[in-house]
């Protein structure tokens, strides 16, 4: 951005945009701006382009929290560059492969809509392809272990010199303190932020959590950062760093843990069922097995089908608004006046017998039985879905949620679509690309090199692999 060649292919894409609203003028009002502010869009919704339209990502991201949250902008509609080392690429098209010689998930299901340029980034003429993306793009996204971006010779310093607007945004494992040279993967993030140490049984060692809370929880917490640096530079005109550390975003995620340690100080946490069993608590938020983090106890119940079918399981919740609905439901409706039933409290130490008592109830019936049933009854229940079952839902493709893709070398794959729908920005949700794939297009068309100059990048071995000799393509 800021360049001669962008502000003409920007007036370009004005001219372009004048064009079409004096078409529509006739019909509607035009949508000229008004101090700075543009008037509503006469496009029909869904027609007025994408959210981050125009945005340009520098994503140097790996592995998965970086790549989580540069996929979303490019889900969003941002042109999201993402740079890999020549021959290797990101680690993970190669880690958990499913199809010999194919990217694996791991990297296809991170990586959709974006481009994939190869570049040595400690090759002399690889730095100065770096220096003149640096000088295209509005984010830089990053995830590398503490000060790699500073040995590749990208300093805050160096990058803000070459481009003022740059927003430069990192994950890092930890912030500033005793741990920031620490390398860091999702289960060290949820042990560090706290998540484990309250997951799992009370007489069992600490859990770690199938949801990726440290990378993935880190990557959603770096895009909304993200934008709010871009919105923040309309103001300003300038960029700012923005630093997303695991053990900071779990934490945010596991807030209402941090609640209860500040609760124990007033007593014990009568919501958990520790309670109503009797054992004292210690000094720390305990772990609470399936109890529900909230003031409705909750639990995980067997329905039919469990003896064989390990997620023949449902999520009850004995909301106090609709206990006498459960009540009759499981053939208890004397619990809707007895003092020892009737309100929450008197229920809190009885609790393990109370959901006893439901279970006995839902093993006569389908999770999807028992979710028909109590729905009906406004009754909040949840049956647990196994991946099999979710990758097969209708609901979930019609929303694009599970969208399937088709990729060159490995076939058709699903992957998660955008979680977050926005009404006037519909989603892009592509393939991954191939290693290296756009590189030849970026050098072009985003930073302009001619052909000839494209050749002798492929003869420097700024884009190559060192094992990979680019001379006889390059000729
Ligand atoms: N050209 C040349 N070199 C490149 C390159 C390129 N295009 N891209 C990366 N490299 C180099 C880096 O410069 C770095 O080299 P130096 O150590 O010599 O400076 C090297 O590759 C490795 O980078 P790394 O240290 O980040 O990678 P790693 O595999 O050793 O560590 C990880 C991985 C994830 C532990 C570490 O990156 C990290 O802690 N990141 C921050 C926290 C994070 O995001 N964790 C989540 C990961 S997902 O579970």
């Amino acid at each position: 951005m800021g360049t001669k060649k962008k502000a003409k292919s920007r007036a370009v894409v004005k001219k372009a945009t004048t064009k079409k609203v004096v078409k529509l003028k006739a019909k509607k009002p035009a949508a000229k701006a008004q101090n700075g502010v543009p008037r509503p869009s006469a496009k029909p919704w869904g027609q007025a382009g994408r959210a981050l339209d125009g945005v340009r990502i520098l994503d140097f991201t790996h592995v998965q929290s970086g790549p989580t949250c540069t996929q979303l902008l490019a889900y969003m509609g941002a042109d999201v560059i993402k740079v890999e080392r020549p021959g290797i690429g990101d680690i993970t098209r190669g880690q958990l492969r499913d199809v010999k010689g194919a990217d694996s998930l791991y990297f296809t299901m991170l990586n959709g809509s974006k481009r994939s340029i190869t570049i040595d980034s400690k090759h002399p003429k690889g730095k100065e392809i770096l220096d003149r993306l640096v000088k295209q793009c509005d984010v830089l996204v990053e995830n590398f272990a503490p000060g790699a971006l500073d040995r590749m010779g990208l300093t805050w310093e160096h990058i803000h010199k070459l481009n003022p607007r740059m927003i430069v945004a990192s994950v890092k494992g930890f912030g500033p303190g005793p741990y920031e040279d620490c390398k860091v993967y999702e289960n060290v993030a949820q042990c560090a932020g706290g998540a484990a140490s309250t997951t799992g049984f009370r007489d069992g060692p600490p859990l770690v959590t199938g949801a990726q809370i440290g990378d993935s929880g880190t990557g959603l917490h770096l895009g909304l950062g993200i934008v709010s640096a871009l919105y923040q530079r309309l103001r300003t005109g300038r960029g700012q760093r923005v630093l997303c550390a695991m053990q900071d975003g779990v934490l945010n995620l596991a807030r209402v843990k941090l609640r209860d340690q500040q609760r124990l100080k007033a007593g014990p946490l009568t919501e958990y069922s520790q309670y109503g069993e009797g054992i004292p608590f210690g000094a720390a938020t305990p772990r609470a097995g399936n109890d529900s983090g909230g003031g409705q106890p909750g639990w995980i119940l067997k329905c039919k089908g469990w003896e064989n079918d390990p997620d023949a399981y449902i999520y009850f919740i004995t909301q106090a608004p609709v206990w006498g609905a459960i009540c009759d439901l499981i053939g208890r409706p004397e619990w809707k006046t007895d003092p020892d039933y009737a309100a929450p409290p008197a229920r809190l130490p009885r609790l393990r017998m109370i959901f006893d008592t439901i279970e006995a109830w839902t093993k006569t019936k389908t999770k999807f039985e028992v979710m028909d049933i109590c729905n009906k009854h406004d009754i909040p229940v949840g049956p647990i879905l196994s991946m099999k079952e979710i990758a097969e839902e209708p609901s979930l493709r019609a929303t694009g949620t599970v969208v399937e893709v088709d990729h060159p070398t490995r076939g058709p794959y699903l992957t998660v679509g955008n979680p977050i729908k926005l009404s006037d920005s519909p989603p892009d949700v592509r393939r991954s690309p191939l290693l290296g794939e756009h590189t030849e297009e970026i050098l072009r068309k985003v930073l302009g090199y001619s052909e000839k100059d494209v050749a002798e990048i492929k003869l420097s071995g700024a884009i190559t692999a060192p094992d990979k000799p680019a001379k006889a393509e390059a000729a």
